[in-house]
């Protein structure tokens, strides 16, 4: 799919003015369930890119799900696990079996997982700005909107400045920084001056793949080091969480390998008192949706990057669209599975390109895997 972005979003990585995704059908019982995934066109806030995700779910998902009986969506991912990584992928097949399950069931997939909330706290995530001006004009719309806590994209070059340009502005606003990775334990000293404005959390400073640095930079930081790229599976937060590398983590399904692994790794965290919040990928109302839903488990304690579907599409492919309240909280749909509507005709119009799979397809691949 592709569809424009109402606003660009620029972050560490550079701009993008249009969202490409994938999404997945899977039918089965006679229902449907969908999944999105997170995945982006360039492999630079993780390696996996569309043209990946396609090949891999093609080729390598698809023939062992297809067919198969799973008893509960939870046995979809230990089914995959012959596939190395590919978590973004392997998320988008699982979360359409979780829909499936869910909508099978009559019940809301908030239920299906266990969820504790009927409304989620939301918070903004503002892309680096041209000005100071720019950035102050969209954090004030998103503070009158009701949103609970403000986060602000920073790089080397837009970083002290525009939180200290903030805090004269507004005063003890919630507010994080997100820095994607743009910085390395040289830069300690720098970022150490971020502790001064009581920030909520300093997110991703280093780079993706490390943990040990974060572990060394943390011990530097009074502000508490919130790790999302980093955190690539539930085995590798263990080792964050046993290292001291941070103080809070982001949940992403697609980041971990889908809803079951969040699952784990909300119940790890929250067996070590480690808060978690829910990241935002810049999903369509069909990944927003299931966001939402896994949101409402009672670890996610602090308000996440899931807002509104209008900050992001217009019109998004669900209707109604996913809207915030004036207090800054998110209703948690109530019907079957996801719980939204689907604009067929909306999400057939950002069609760039269509694949369907069914056994017979997937047969000669079928006998000579493990
Ligand atoms: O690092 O959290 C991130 C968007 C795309 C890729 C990575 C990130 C983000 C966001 C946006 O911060 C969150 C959202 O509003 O969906
Ligand atoms: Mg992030």
């Amino acid at each position: 799919m592709k569809l424009p972005l109402v606003h660009f979003f620029e972050t560490s990585f550079g701009r993008i003015d249009d969202k490409h995704f994938i999404v997945v059908r899977a039918e089965g019982g006679g229902a449907a369930g969908y999944g999105e995934c997170v995945a982006e066109q360039d492999p630079y806030y993780s390696a996996e890119t569309n043209e990946t995700v396609w090949h891999v779910i093609k080729d390598f998902l698809a023939p062992r799900v297809i067919g198969a009986a799973f008893a509960h969506p939870r046995d979809v991912f230990p089914a995959l696990g012959a596939i190395r990584g590919h978590h973004m992928a392997k998320a988008a097949v699982e979360m359409a079996a979780w829909d499936l399950f869910a909508t099978l069931g009559g019940i809301p997939l908030s239920r299906a997982i266990g969820g504790t909330r009927d409304r989620i706290a939301s918070g903004v995530s503002i892309g680096i700005q041209p000005s100071l001006d720019a950035l102050a004009a969209k954090v004030e719309r998103e503070l009158a909107a009701g949103y609970r806590r403000i986060k602000i994209k920073i790089k080397p070059g837009w970083d002290i400045r525009p939180v200290e340009f903030l805090r004269e502005r507004f005063g003890a606003i919630p507010l994080m920084v997100d820095a994607n990775a743009a910085y390395t334990l040289a830069d300690a000293g720098h970022l150490a001056a971020l502790d001064a404005f009581a920030l909520m959390m300093i997110e991703q400073p280093l780079d993706y793949d490390d943990i040990a640095d974060h572990a060394t930079l943390q011990r530097r930081l009074q502000t508490p080091i919130c790790l999302d790229e980093s955190i690539k599976s539930v085995h590798i937060a263990r080792e964050a969480i046993a290292a001291g590398a941070c103080r809070i983590i982001n949940i992403k399904p697609g980041r971990v390998g889908g809803i079951a692994q969040s699952i784990a790794l909300h119940d790890l965290c929250a067996s070590h008192q480690m808060p978690v919040w829910h990241g935002g990928m810049l999903e369509s109302g069909i990944g927003r949706a299931a966001n939402v839903h896994l949101s409402t488990l009672p670890n996610f304690s602090l308000p996440g990057d899931v807002a509104a579907s209008q900050r992001y599409f217009d019109p998004d492919v669900i209707d109604p669209p996913i809207e915030v309240a004036a207090d800054g909280t998110i209703a948690v749909p109530t019907g079957a599975g996801l719980g939204v509507g689907i604009c067929a005709e909306r999400l057939e119009r950002a069609t760039l390109r269509k694949l369907t799979l069914d056994a017979s397809d997937v047969s000669g691949v079928k006998s000579h895997i493990r």
